[in-house]
């Protein structure tokens, strides 16, 4: 099911601003006659000066001036009106060696993810200009690269270049720039050919075709027909606050092996030679390699054991690995880990990221090539996997202010709290959350922790300047939360920043004679040390030692007196705690 959706920014005033980061590639190519196409440096920049459709000069002139008119100002660039869409104002960034994209290598995925991270956030989105023929690859990695994106990155280039006449350049481009602009889609995207395909799935399927690439394990992001349809239920919806997590190490010791019946001992052993840490093995249909060749299963199982991680992925451009036949198990039995329905250029360079997380165990990168980062794959069990659907609704959720303050954010803070992660807290205070917020029932961050007795915690919050008096709907404060579970070093704590028990003083009488009458000295101490007085008499007029005495208990009754509790305090029937003790005819009597 697709929906149209609304502009992501509704209110034209507002104009949306996309960095445009070109690198090269047959978009801004022109001929030389002795090389063959080449990128132009300088050129395209002055192209979409003089361009309408992609320029609107009088608009710029009217905003910034007559200094607006020439080329190079320094005034952005500005889309005409599109669709009572915001207008997108656009920088470009053309890099100082346009390359096409087959001379690309890792160094420029780390240059590309950089210079996002640098101005992430002064641009609403990104445009990434980029040759066709390693498109998915560079995509792939960013995706890895960017953890929690929450803006969209939109790579495009073209066919033809957008100086010949019937190039298909200056759509793509122009799509690109308001898919980045107009919509959030929190992920590394391909827009090409009136697609938008998710990066990380796609790749390029024809070599001349103007609808060079696609998805073929999944469905579009969204489809842009005379209505540009975003199809939320597809898109990787982030279902955390976290900040962007820009990754730039990547392992350049991966390789890429495609089977071919009869494929020789030799060639397998050479690839598997150091250095190589990663291989993506490119098998047959569901997965399978020949399982009456020990040989070849030799060599990839000493790669395994000397640490390599091996992928195994299939060669057609449809469909899964699975070990349903004899020559699939081979490998799943020697340590080949399924790479599940990923493109080889997901499964590579998923390996250059996973293999560059220093913080990572050989283990965990085994587990992290299963497990779904970005996207990228369809986990076999795909009951573990939260449904799109589901990331959507969360995601909406985290978008709405109203949710956003009162549930999500402190929900998170409480959470936070639990597991004492400050970083976390640090990052939520950062988003706007509320350190004194409360939950629904009115319990508070503070409150959490007083009741856990995390000591270090209490005295964070309230060196934050968290609310210190909240009462949440069982009438309970944090220091009487602290109270009930006795927690005497917290109790001090908030009783020094002038934090209360919210309870009447015949209450705080009844609390005291059920301690006394359950020998229960702790809970005593706790009243003590919250500032209640031990004398305090409940609605009878009796007190804490009236009970003490009462139940012989010898402890008790001597911890109140010690405490200077009067013994011939008088209830509402006239007797002291010495008589009680007198009348329950127990030992207590020796302490009066
Ligand atoms: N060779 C070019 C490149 O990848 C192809 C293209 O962009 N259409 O840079």
């Amino acid at each position: 099911m697709s929906n149209y959706i609304e502009p992501a920014k509704s209110d034209p005033e507002v104009k949306p601003r996309v960095l445009v980061i070109y690198t090269g590639g047959t978009i801004g190519m022109m001929l030389d006659k002795d090389k063959g196409w080449v990128p132009a440096p300088n050129a395209l920049g002055r192209y979409i000066f003089c361009c309408p459709t992609l320029h609107d000069k009088d608009y710029a002139v009217a905003e910034w001036g007559k200094k607006a008119k020439d080329y190079g100002s320094g005034t952005p660039f500005v889309l005409p009106p599109h669709q009572g869409m915001p207008r997108i104002m656009y920088d470009l960034k053309e890099y100082p060696e346009l390359l096409d994209s087959s001379n690309m290598t890792c160094k420029e995925w780390i240059k590309i993810a950089k210079d996002i991270e640098d101005s992430y956030d002064l641009y609403d989105g990104f445009v990434i200009l980029h040759g066709t023929d390693t498109m998915a690859y560079t995509a792939s990695a960013l995706s890895f690269m960017l953890q929690h994106l929450k803006k969209s990155v939109v790579v495009t280039g073209a066919q033809l270049s957008i100086y010949e006449p019937r190039s298909d350049a200056k759509n793509n481009f122009l799509e690109s720039l308001i898919m980045a602009g107009n919509f959030v889609i929190p992920e590394v995207t391909i827009c090409f050919g009136r697609k938008l395909f998710r990066g990380n799935r796609s790749t390029k399927m024809d070599s001349d075709g103007f609808d060079a690439f696609d998805t073929p394990n999944y469905p579009l992001l969204a489809s842009l027909g005379v209505k540009i349809q975003r199809h939320d239920e597809n898109i990787f919806w982030p279902t955390g606050m976290e900040k962007l997590q820009v990754h730039t190490v990547l392992n350049e010791n991966v390789a890429i092996l495609h089977f071919y019946p009869g494929i020789k001992e030799e060639m397998v052993r050479a690839t598997l030679q150091p250095p190589l840490e990663g291989l993506v093995l490119l098998t047959y249909g569901s997965g399978n390699v020949p399982s009456n060749r020990q040989e070849l299963l030799d060599e990839i199982k000493i790669a395994i054991d000397r640490g390599v991680l091996v992928i195994n992925c299939t060669q057609c451009s449809r469909g899964t690995v699975s070990d349903i036949y004899e020559t699939g198990k081979a490998l799943s039995s020697i340590g080949v880990i399924a790479g599940e329905d990923m493109t080889p250029e997901a499964a590579s360079t998923k390996l250059s990221y996973v293999l560059g997380r220093d913080d990572w165990s050989l283990e965990k990168k085994k587990e992290m090539m299963l497990e779904n980062l970005r996207g990228e794959l369809t986990p076999s069990d795909s009951s573990l996997f939260l449904a799109s659907s589901t990331r959507m609704t969360i995601w909406k959720a985290l978008m709405n202010p109203t949710t956003l303050n009162n549930v999500v954010l402190p929900a998170m803070i409480s959470h936070s709290v639990s597991f004492s992660d400050i970083r976390r807290i640090e990052e939520l205070i950062n988003h706007g959350g509320d350190i004194s917020a409360a939950s629904r029932e009115g319990r508070t961050a503070l409150h959490i922790a007083a009741s856990e007795g995390n000591n270090s915690m209490v005295k964070y919050l309230l060196d934050k300047g968290v609310k210190v008096d909240a009462i949440d709907s069982h009438n309970q404060t944090p220091l009487s939360e602290a109270v009930r579970f006795n927690k005497h070093e917290i109790i001090k704590l908030l009783y020094s920043k002038g934090a209360t028990l919210n309870t009447e003083d015949k209450r705080l009488g009844e609390k005291l004679c059920r301690a006394a009458a359950q020998n229960d000295v702790r809970k005593l101490q706790s009243l003590k040390l919250a500032g209640v007085n031990l004398r305090q008499a409940d609605a009878s007029g009796r007190t804490a030692l009236h009970m003490a005495a009462l139940n012989g208990h010898h402890d008790c009754t001597k911890f109140l007196i010690d405490e200077g509790c009067p013994k011939d305090q008088m209830d509402n029937l006239g007797l002291t705690p010495k008589d009680y003790a007198q009348r329950s005819n127990s030992a207590t009597i020796s302490l009066f």
